[in-house]
């Protein structure tokens, strides 16, 4: 993309915000305007896209349709927050902080819990934090998405969290203003409000909550934010819901969603860590200084585009390949590996070897509430060293995330292992400016590695630089794996195509997909969705009269779902020809433009086909 064409889509920062820009869709399913075409740029466009994007976390209010991270009214509810929380920290009798969601959520209030307990600690003050994910702690590092669906299993988790707490204060996390398991446990809240004051987090504003009925439930996620909005006014319920401005791959919460959901609850704790222990007031100033922290980390990514552009690269170029991408981290930034890897499953249709996270230290750093989760879950350096080392050549990539407080021999041992199988080793790694400790190893390392990321920070390690830390991986490991797997031609103009049918909301975006990309009315896409769910060519009475739950249960175990359901929609086949189709021409967004262009169109400016492009004939990924 040249220049001038990167300014006119700078332009379109806030094109999401008309109310006429995908009107029917809340901002968390909208698809990014800045992003339309990322399925055809270059490594570095990727990089410069996925940036853009981040940045409009901390877009002004200036007079627009939706509220934002750093809005009045947000920074109230958030002082307001923080001093609940002080209040519990400062008599934590019977008392608890519940952070809880589903999917990237859960695992951000489990990241965020470990942080703040860790802090109590070194306070020699007993841990008032609780996180709960659904589907349990296997749903840390894998995709469990049947049940967020499930509100009754909701309240029970929450219940189990709280029993004999007389005072609690639950935060609740959904991106979308969706989930059903945390509709619920919001629900058991107002019904108890003698022991429960709930925090809602998301990033809708509360009239695009969701509304769809939840089977066996009087509510909607909708209803109980309207519950909520009212007893807002008297602070016996709060709502934390600023717009972040759509996702960069569309309804990918991992992303944005993710991120805004770290920075709102950090700032929120750490005020109110602040006020109860170094009698630091919780003021409006305190809470905006914080924020522009976090916004200054977003610079940070900026400044190594080209670093990170050739790492992306590297990955791509493993995961085309078939070969694999490993994550080796210490501390906080490898519980973010792991969190990275196993989303790859769920939102790009990813194999569980393509991508993996390993920690220093396993389970042991963790300390996750059910402890080690068994052999399928294997997650130590010592587990990589055992089951994935020996299989590694130069076509595998791997890179190593750690900070200057780690233990940088440890770093240097293992990265020698590494370099016995494979050449493709990098580093991304934090350290404070000024900081001379382990120079000669760090030179040691980096003379191992491929690439290295030296990110060097200005001020004195801290309990913010660390947080600033993990947001900046956060940032970068989310762009590596989404530009890989874009690389990889999973993306489709800025649309997952093969995500997985597994629980009502995605149920509900795979259908509105192939309504947008087939043209063809939504009764027909669910019907082709379906047959692809079954693998039918006939839908009977027993699979249409199911419920949603069905279904999505079904498609636990299928594959290529969407894509199959796609090709029979456009060219009318049956599903063992779609299928064929799909094993001929694997990259599905090159299937897709065949079916419209036909052939390779060489006649695209160059621009649009990126410096390091040739064109490969009809696979190609950007010319078809
Ligand atoms: C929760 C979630 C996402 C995941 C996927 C399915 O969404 O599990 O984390 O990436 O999109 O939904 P939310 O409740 O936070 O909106």
């Amino acid at each position: 993309m040249s220049g001038s064409e990167w300014t006119c889509r700078l332009s379109s920062m806030h094109e999401w915000e008309s109310p006429y820009y995908e009107p029917s869709l809340p901002v968390s399913e909208k698809s990014n305007p800045l992003t339309r075409d990322i399925d055809r740029a270059s490594s570095g466009c990727i990089v410069r896209m996925l940036q853009a994007c981040d940045s409009q976390m901390f877009l002004e209010e200036a007079g627009a349709t939706y509220q934002r991270l750093m809005s009045d009214g947000v920074v109230e509810t958030l002082m307001e927050v923080a001093k609940k929380v002080e209040l519990i920290l400062k008599d934590p009798r019977d008392s608890l902080v519940v952070l809880s969601g589903c999917g990237t959520s859960g695992r951000l209030a489990f990241l965020v819990t470990s942080a703040f307990n860790r802090a109590l600690k070194e306070l020699n003050q007993s841990p008032v934090y609780s996180y709960i994910i659904a589907g349990g702690d296997k749903a840390l590092f894998s995709s469990q998405e049947a049940p967020e669906d499930d509100p009754k299993l909701g309240m029970l988790s929450l219940k189990e969290a709280c029993e004999g707490k007389k005072r609690v204060l639950f935060i609740g996390i959904s991106c979308g203003l969706s989930a059903p398991f945390v509709a619920g446990q919001l629900d058991l809240c107002l019904q108890n409000p003698q022991v429960y004051t709930p925090v809602l987090v998301g990033f809708n504003p509360t009239h695009q909550a969701r509304d769809e009925p939840i089977p066996g439930c009087s509510f909607t996620f909708r209803s109980v934010v309207q519950r909520m909005e009212g007893l807002a006014k008297s602070q016996k319920a709060f709502l934390i819901n600023p717009a972040v401005g759509p996702e960069a791959i569309s309804g990918s919460s991992r992303m944005k969603g993710g991120s805004a959901t770290k920075i709102l609850l950090e700032v929120v704790l750490s005020a109110a860590h602040a006020a109860a222990f170094t009698h630091t007031p919780i003021t409006q100033q305190g809470i905006l200084q914080h924020m522009r922290a976090y916004e200054k980390t977003l610079e940070i990514p900026c400044a190594h585009n080209e670093g990170m552009s050739a790492l992306l690269e590297a990955a791509g170029k493993s995961l085309q390949r078939g070969r694999r991408v490993c994550y080796l981290g210490w501390g906080s930034l490898g519980v973010l590996g792991l969190v990275d890897a196993s989303e790859c499953v769920p939102t790009f249709g990813a194999d569980y070897e393509d991508v993996r996270g390993f920690i220093s230290g396993g389970y042991n750093e963790l300390k996750n509430n059910e402890g080690p989760l068994g052999p399928d879950f294997r997650i130590s350096h010592e587990d990589f060293l055992h089951l994935v080392l020996p299989s590694l050549d130069d076509h595998d990539m791997v890179l190593l995330i750690y900070t200057q407080t780690d233990d940088v021999s440890d770093v240097e041992k293992l990265a020698r292992r590494v370099r016995e199988k494979t050449s493709n080793l990098h580093a991304v790694y934090h350290r404070v400016d000024g900081d001379t400790a382990a120079t000669v190893q760090q030179d040691d390392i980096n003379k191992l590695c491929l690439s290295s990321l030296r990110i060097t920070w200005p001020s004195p390690a801290s309990g913010l630089l660390q947080m600033q830390w993990e947001l900046c991986t956060k940032l970068f490991l989310n762009a590596l794996s989404t530009g890989a797997h874009v690389l990889k031609g999973k993306i489709y103009q800025n649309h997952m195509m093969d995500l997985q049918v597994t629980n009502s909301k995605l149920y509900c975006r795979a259908t509105r997909l192939l309504q947008k990309l087939s043209g063809c009315p939504e009764s027909k896409c669910e019907e082709a969705l379906l047959k692809a769910v079954y693998k039918v060519d006939n839908l009977t009475v027993e699979i249409t009269s199911s419920d949603i739950s069905t279904h999505t249960h079904t498609a636990r175990t299928r594959t290529k779902v969407v894509p199959l359901a796609l090709v029979c929609l456009l060219t009318g086949c049956s599903l063992a020809e779609a299928e064929l189709r799909l094993e001929q021409q694997p990259i599905f967004s090159a299937q897709y433009r065949l079916f419209h262009i036909g052939q390779c169109d060489v006649s695209q400016p160059q621009s649009l086909r990126g410096p390091t492009h040739t064109c490969t004939g009809l696979v190609c990924r950007v010319c078809i």
